[in-house]
Parts: C-alpha cells; sequence; structure tokens
C-alpha cells in the first residue's frame, strides 16, 4: 500500500510540475527575434532558424558539449577558443581541404548560391537600406574560406563570394567579396540592399565546405570595423505574459459571470464593490451587517447572454466562485427563482483571497429567471482586531458555466 502511495505521490508530483511549466508565461528564444539597433544587426551563427538543402552538407552547431569525434570527414579540431558565445557552426563534412582534394561542384564546392546548406536568420529591421555585412570565421585552410550571403531566398550579386584571406587560424572579422581580379577582395563589399522595414530572412549558403562561421554583423554604416568578438547579439526577447489572477483554475468554460459586473445588491444588507479583489463583499465594519445574509441578485437577460433571443439555455455544470479568508469560513446560498439551488462553506484557510470553487451541478435557465446569491460575514474568533475578532467579508467573485 505505502509502495503505491508513494507511486501516486510521484505522479501526481509529475503532474503538477508539467502544469505549472506549461502555463509558465517566460518567452524563450524562440518568441524572441534579431533586431537592428541603431543601424546594426548582430547575430551568433549558431542561432540560425533553419537549415535546409542539408542531405550533401550540413552546418554543425560547436560548443562546449561537442567533440572531435562526430565522424564527419574534417580536417581541423574544434575552434572554440575565442568563439563569442561560445559556440559557432562549420559546415561538414570538408572533403576538400586543399588543391590536392578533387573539387566536386555540388558537392564540396558551389559557385552557384542557395543549392546547398541553406540557413535563415529572421531579422526584424526597422529601416530599409543598404546593409554591409561582416562575418566572424576561422579558417585553416585555402579551401575553407567562401560562403554565399542573401536575402528572402534571393541571392543578390552584392553579397555573394564573401572571402577571408588575411587572419588565418584564429576567428577573423570579414566583409570582402571574392572577385575574378581580386581574389582576396577588399572591406566592406559585401551587402545587402533591404527593401522595406519589417522581418526578413538573411540566408547563409554554402561555397567551400569546411567554413566556420561564428558571429555576422548587419551594419549601415560603411566605415564600421568590428573587433574582438564583436558586440553582443540585438536580440529581442518580449516580456512574459500577464498570467490570468481571476478563475485561476477554470480550465473551460462558455461563460463566466463576473459578480461586482452583473450581479445587483438587493435587500437591506447590501454587498460592495471590493475593487482590489475583484469580487462583491460585505462591509463588516458595520456590527449591523454581521452575522446575517447579505443578498445580490440577477434576472436572466432576453437573450441569455448570446446574439439571439431563446426559451432557455442548460448548462452541465455552474460554479460558484467565492474567496476564502483567513478570519472567518463565510457561508454561501445559491438560489433559483427564490428556491435553494446550492448551499457552501469557506474551508479555514491561511490564505487570504484564494479562490474555492463550489459546483453547483447541471442547471436550466430561462430569460426572466432570478438568480441569487447570499452570504454572510462571520469570524472564527482567531484574529484579534479592535478589541474583539476579525470578520471575513463573504466575498465572491462569481458564476461559471459550463456546456
Ligand atoms: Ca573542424
Ligand atoms: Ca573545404
Ligand atoms: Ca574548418
Ligand atoms: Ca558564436
Amino acid at each position: 500500500m505505502r509502495v503505491n502511495n508513494m507511486d501516486k505521490m510521484l505522479t501526481f508530483t509529475c503532474l503538477l510540475f508539467s502544469l505549472s511549466t506549461a502555463t509558465h508565461s517566460f518567452a524563450s528564444i524562440k518568441d524572441s527575434i534579431i533586431t537592428t539597433e541603431n543601424g546594426i544587426a548582430v547575430i551568433e551563427a549558431e542561432h540560425y532558424s533553419t537549415q535546409h538543402k542539408a542531405d550533401t552538407r550540413r552546418w554543425i552547431i560547436f560548443n562546449s558539449r561537442s567533440n572531435s569525434a562526430h565522424g564527419l570527414a574534417d580536417s581541423d579540431k574544434i575552434h572554440l577558443e575565442d568563439a563569442s558565445n561560445n559556440a559557432y557552426i562549420e559546415l561538414l563534412p570538408d572533403t576538400r581541404t586543399n588543391h590536392y582534394e578533387p573539387l566536386k561542384h555540388g558537392v564540396n564546392f558551389s559557385a552557384k548560391p542557395g543549392k546547398l546548406a541553406v540557413l535563415t536568420y529572421p531579422v526584424y529591421f526597422d529601416a530599409p537600406g543598404k546593409y554591409f555585412v561582416w562575418a566572424r570565421a576561422f579558417s585553416t585552410g585555402s579551401e575553407d574560406n567562401g560562403l554565399h550571403v542573401g536575402l528572402n531566398n534571393t541571392w543578390p550579386s552584392s553579397s555573394q563570394r564573401l572571402q577571408l584571406c588575411e587572419g588565418k587560424n584564429k576567428w577573423t572579422w570579414a566583409s570582402n567579396q571574392r572577385r575574378k581580379d581580386n581574389h582576396c577582395g577588399t572591406p566592406n563589399t559585401i551587402w545587402l540592399d533591404v527593401p522595406e522595414s519589417g522581418v526578413h530572412n538573411i540566408t547563409l549558403s554554402m561555397r567551400e565546405d569546411g567554413f566556420e562561421l561564428d558571429k555576422i554583423i548587419l551594419t549601415r554604416d560603411a566605415n564600421y570595423k568590428p573587433a574582438g568578438v564583436g558586440p553582443s547579439e540585438t536580440r529581442h526577447t518580449p516580456l512574459p505574459l500577464p498570467l490570468k489572477e481571476t478563475f485561476v483554475d477554470v480550465q473551460k468554460y462558455s461563460l463566466i459571470l463576473e459578480a461586482p459586473q452583473t450581479f445587483e445588491s438587493a435587500g437591506d444588507v447590501p454587498f460592495y464593490h471590493d475593487r482590489r479583489n475583484s469580487a462583491l463583499g460585505i462591509d463588516a465594519r458595520e456590527t449591523q451587517y454581521r452575522n446575517v445574509w447579505a443578498t445580490s441578485e440577477l434576472k436572466v437577460p432576453e437573450k441569455m447572454w448570446g446574439k439571439k433571443a431563446s426559451a432557455q439555455k442548460t448548462f452541465k455544470n455552474v460554479i460558484l466562485v467565492t474567496l476564502g479568508e483567513i478570519d472567518g469560513e463565510s457561508p454561501y446560498k445559491v438560489l433559483l427563482n427564490n428556491n435553494e439551488i446550492g448551499s457552501y462553506t469557506n474551508s479555514e484557510t491561511e490564505t487570504d483571497y484564494q479562490e474555492n470553487y463550489f459546483d453547483l451541478g447541471s442547471l436550466t435557465l430561462k430569460p426572466g429567471d432570478i438568480i441569487t446569491v447570499k452570504s454572510k460575514a462571520v469570524t472564527n474568533g482567531k484574529i484579534p482586531e479592535n478589541g474583539g475578532t476579525a470578520y471575513a467579508r463573504g466575498r465572491w467573485r462569481g458564476l461559471v458555466f459550463q456546456e
């Protein structure tokens, strides 16, 4: 028995854990996007969004969990030292590492952009214009230093053949375009024309296998020259979304009638609108309002909360939502046309204003029906206040209708 109970407890705990993680509102990296900040966008290469045409060559992410025993052809070891964000990508397998290894078009070399190992990076641009592209790459040979850059799956001539010549065997920034007359090119000759503000996909594709890429910078400044690891990634992460604060454990409903907005006080003992707790309550500072029923009413409208009038409507279940209080256990009554259909009392609690849910069961309503909810301000004698003890205020938040 004991073991069984332990099992149940464990299952229950796991369920609670998965529920609580599912309702977590924190934004993940998937909710974030690279944006331009003061005319510059900075992207960690390993944060690509998608990769396609990756059957022949593929960008592999290297980070502190990687090792060199990846089983793909590769002439050099891992280059994590000095890599930004301690991670980078390499295009593997690398089967042409020097002039003596055969060049195979469409396999280890692609003169045409967009044909092999295409990566996408969505970037939000706050302004259109000409953006110069810088790549932080690591080259160890003569056949691992060419890359194609594109925009929205087009491959403008101005961004093909990014070439890295100087700075071998270390992480080096390059923005040179390879030209027939000058294989090494000159800085700031790789650029993209962003046609309008908004999100555009920066795309990369293979020119030479074995290419290693750490980081990318897009800048409007023609004289910009990055140094070291460069600036931090310009990533915008949205704020967490607000979690609901009322009717918290109600997972499913077709209608919620919030007490302060829909019910009216009726009779000698009034309810007031407790705005801070989004509830109706009884002002127990008035001694004549203690230990007596306060009454609130709602007349079912012609249109029954729908667009069209209807003769009647049946709900599978109706839930009365009350608020527990530490200083007393208020009782509640629900009536339909003066006939009691439910009677409940809040349980003792150590937390003020936590929601309690009482099932009224199935309910059929017609226009003109009167729903009445009553409660009492009571004390449990536990919380001293002004020479006596504090009173719970018979707070209730609303009715939940489930179909
Ligand atoms: Ca390598
Ligand atoms: Ca190569
Ligand atoms: Ca390499
Ligand atoms: Ca990196």
